[in-house]
């Protein structure tokens, strides 16, 4: 990569009146956790069709439960990275920044917790692994515990209405939270900077935030090892690893 187009991406960044930043799976890679696609990617050996649908926990809820309580186990084990950590120093700074993220890790929050950075601009499309809902009723909770998924009658249920529960993250075919849509799609069309990073790009309605930034006049910078269908749109498209570049974008100025 040329230091020019570092230069431009920082200077960029640096002088938004409203930045809005939309990540991916590729912003916690170098925590550790696996990407969803490309090399290496969870779905090379879970096809998200199995795993990550409605139908698929309707048929079999201890697999999907399985495979839900081996990613807690893994991401509990994995630290937020410099890339987490500049987002979040960058957002204490600037706390009109809405940071929305398609990951379910919770390493943004805890990087932010680490930073004392309040998380209310924090927009975490897609859910968390750390949440479940009811299959049933409308309970809902924080759930930290590990869960044994070898049988089914040892899943987790309702406390109120004894049903399932599952995790609360958006599969295939699931409507995302309306709130947390409502403020993604409002930021991005109220900023004049998006900056993406480490997403594929693919998943809708999240690959649409940043075409709102452009639809209201605004540009996008990438970063992303890979090109994606963003990039002939991007005004900047730095070629790198997040946890690399993103601390020379983010860095304090002033
Ligand atoms: C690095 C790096 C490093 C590597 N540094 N970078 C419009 C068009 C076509 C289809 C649709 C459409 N609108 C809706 C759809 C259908 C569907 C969809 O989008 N399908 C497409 C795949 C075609 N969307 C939905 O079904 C959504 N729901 C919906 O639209 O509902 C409508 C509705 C309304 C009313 C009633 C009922 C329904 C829901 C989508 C939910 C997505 N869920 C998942 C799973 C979440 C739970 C879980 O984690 O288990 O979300 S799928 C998966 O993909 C996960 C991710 O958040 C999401 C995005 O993936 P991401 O983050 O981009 O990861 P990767 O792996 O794809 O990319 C990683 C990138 O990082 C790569 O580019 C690497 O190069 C890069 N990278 N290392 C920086 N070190
Ligand atoms: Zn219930």
């Amino acid at each position: 990569m040329r230091d020019s187009e570092a230069d431009k991406a920082r200077s960029l960044v640096e002088r938004a009146r409203r930045l809005v930043v939309l990540t991916g799976a590729g912003v916690s890679a170098d925590s550790g956790v696996p990407t969803f696609r490309g090399e290496g990617g969870l779905w090379k050996r879970h096809r998200p069709e199995e795993l990550a649908t409605p139908g698929a926990f309707d048929r079999d809820p201890r697999l999907v439960w399985e495979w839900y309580a081996w990613r807690r186990e893994r991401v509990l084990a994995c630290e937020p990275n410099p890339a987490h950590h500049a987002l979040a120093d960058w957002c204490r700074r600037r706390p009109e920044t809405c940071l929305v993220t398609q990951n379910v890790d919770g390493l943004h929050a805890r990087a932010a917790e680490a930073v004392g950075a309040v998380d209310g601009r924090l927009v975490e499309l897609h859910g968390s692994l750390f949440r479940v809902r009811c299959t049933a009723c409308a309970y809902r909770a924080a759930h930290t515990d590990p869960v044994d998924a070898t049988a089914l009658d040892r899943l987790p249920r309702c406390p109120d209405c004894g049903a399932l529960l599952r995790p609360a993250v958006v599969w295939f075919g699931e409507p995302l939270d309306g709130g947390a849509l409502a403020e993604a799609f409002a930021s991005a069309s109220g900023a004049d900077v998006c900056l993406v990073v480490g997403t594929s790009a693919v998943v809708h309605p999240a690959a649409s935030i940043p075409l709102a930034t452009l639809a209201s006049g605004g540009i996008v910078v990438e970063v992303n090892p890979d090109a994606t269908a963003l990039t002939p749109r991007s005004e900047v498209s730095l070629r790198g690893r997040a946890a690399l570049l993103l601390p020379g974008i983010l860095r304090r100025t002033r």
